[in-house]
């Protein structure tokens, strides 16, 4: 016999979270939330995913774990606290430097949680197997179709709030989710309620009016989505709402009445790099290809790549009301990217006199063969701020 053979084996497992240094850890049975499931066929049905295909081609594993593992019974929802040291909303009054939302500060968190998430797991089996259980687990981190929030919701992390994250009375809106799935039935805690009562707060933080309805996003609005996960050009009209944000937001979750009993995060490698703090454009604009790659070291902003990240800097510029970032704008509108140059036109529309928009637009276009860059020179050319 061990030790812990007289011990429920869901406080084995908030042990083992604990010590993997998890903040808050629940249990829920796979099918507590046909609800959600439904609501997300809604959701992808009337086109709010944008263009996040994966959404729309996962949608019967995302709405039920059941389709996503025939096997599963239970699911281990853990929640890492990323509570930042100060109101990330600070830095979007220095309109020359760029905002990058917390989460995006330090380490990527996936890197930081699947390790954690497979220990824990590990051990489970082990224990379970000690036991005479039979079982099989899986962990997630954002990495598999799981509707991770109702499913924190369902275990007890917290609920899910109006801005459609999930907010815990002890972390506010800072939690990191990843998930163990197993085919082990464990005991389910219990749910926790909503407790948003009158408040709107995150409603009316949005810059970007992204909600249409409480509880409901459209992530075609959202910044964190045409910062990160839109590939094109961002739509003119939102241009001008997104600030100096350029990777992701924090809006709605900073404004939550609830983030007063949030604490600062102990993971050490969720500690935000001070160069990421209050960034200038002027240097992000100038990244190349490999400078990117070593300025963004072990950062989930790698993903979106060079191009992609250099179009969030050219628009936070255009919003800058800063002409004295002109040349670095400037240097932008021969690059090899059609989205960057588009940006910069953009950008260079907001900065320059018409002028010197007029003279640059009749340099640019004899060479420029793509026709979205030449509809931006058109409209830079009629649309002075
Ligand atoms: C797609 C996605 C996005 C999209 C869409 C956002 C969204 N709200 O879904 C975009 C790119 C915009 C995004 C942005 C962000 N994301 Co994101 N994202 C995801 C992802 C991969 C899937 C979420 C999903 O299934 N969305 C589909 C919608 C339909 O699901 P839902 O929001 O749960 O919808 C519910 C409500 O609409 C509700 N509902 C509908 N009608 C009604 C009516 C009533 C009355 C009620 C009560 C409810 C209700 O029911 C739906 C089902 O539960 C998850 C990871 C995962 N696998 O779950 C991370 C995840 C949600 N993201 C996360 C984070 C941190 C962010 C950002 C904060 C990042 C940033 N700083 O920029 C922002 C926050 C923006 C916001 N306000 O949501 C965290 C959230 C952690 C938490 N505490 O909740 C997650 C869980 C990743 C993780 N593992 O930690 N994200
Ligand atoms: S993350 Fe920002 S843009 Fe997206 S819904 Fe929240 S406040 Fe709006
Ligand atoms: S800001 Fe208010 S409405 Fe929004 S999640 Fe927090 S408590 Fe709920």
């Amino acid at each position: 016999m061990t030790e812990t053979a007289g011990t429920p084996l869901e406080e084995i497992i908030a042990g083992l979270a604990r010590t993997e240094g998890f903040d808050t850890v629940g249990i829920t049975r796979a099918d507590a939330i046909p609800q959600a499931g439904a609501r997300l066929k809604d959701w992808v049905a009337g086109g709010a995913h944008g263009d996040m295909g994966w959404m729309a081609e996962t949608l019967e594993r995302r709405a039920d774990p059941a389709v996503l593992w025939p096997a599963i019974r239970s699911v281990i929802m853990l929640g890492l606290n990323y509570g930042p040291a100060d109101d990330p909303r600070a830095v979007l009054a220095q309109r020359s430097a760029g905002a990058i939302s917390v989460y995006a500060r330090a380490e990527d968190y996936h890197d930081i949680i699947k390790p954690k998430l497979k220990r824990v797991a590990r051990a489970l089996l082990a224990e379970a197997q000690r036991r005479g259980l039979d079982g099989d687990v899986k962990v997630f981190v954002d990495t598999a179709p799981l509707m991770e929030k109702p499913l924190a919701a369902a275990a007890g992390l917290g609920w899910q709030g109006r801005h459609t994250n999930l907010v815990s009375r002890d972390f506010g809106s800072w939690l990191f989710l990843g998930a163990i799935a197993t085919t082990v039935e464990l005991k389910p805690s219990a749910p926790e309620q909503d407790h948003c009562g009158s408040c709107r707060a995150c409603l009316d933080a949005c810059p970007t009016a992204a909600f249409p309805a409480p509880y409901v996003i459209d992530a075609r609005r959202c910044v964190s989505y045409l910062t990160i996960e839109h590939k094109g050009p961002i739509p003119r009209e939102l241009r001008p709402l997104m600030g100096n944000r350029i990777y992701g937001c924090d809006d709605c979750l900073a404004a939550c009445p609830w983030n007063k009993f949030a604490e600062l995060g102990r993971e050490v490698k969720l500690a935000a790099r001070a160069e990421n703090d209050a960034p200038p454009l002027a240097e992000l604009v100038a990244l190349d290809d490999a400078a990117f790659r070593a300025r963004f070291p072990k950062s989930p902003i790698k993903r979106v790549g060079r191009d992609r990240f250099v179009r969030n800097v050219l628009v936070a510029m255009g919003n800058s009301g800063d002409a004295a970032l002109l040349p670095q704008v400037e240097a932008r509108l021969g690059d090899a990217s059609a989205l960057v140059r588009g940006a910069a036109v953009w950008a260079l529309g907001q900065l320059a006199d018409p002028d010197t928009v007029f003279r640059r637009a009749r340099e640019a276009l004899p060479q420029e063969d793509d026709a979205v860059v030449r509809a931006e020179w058109a409209a830079a050319s009629v649309e002075q701020p």
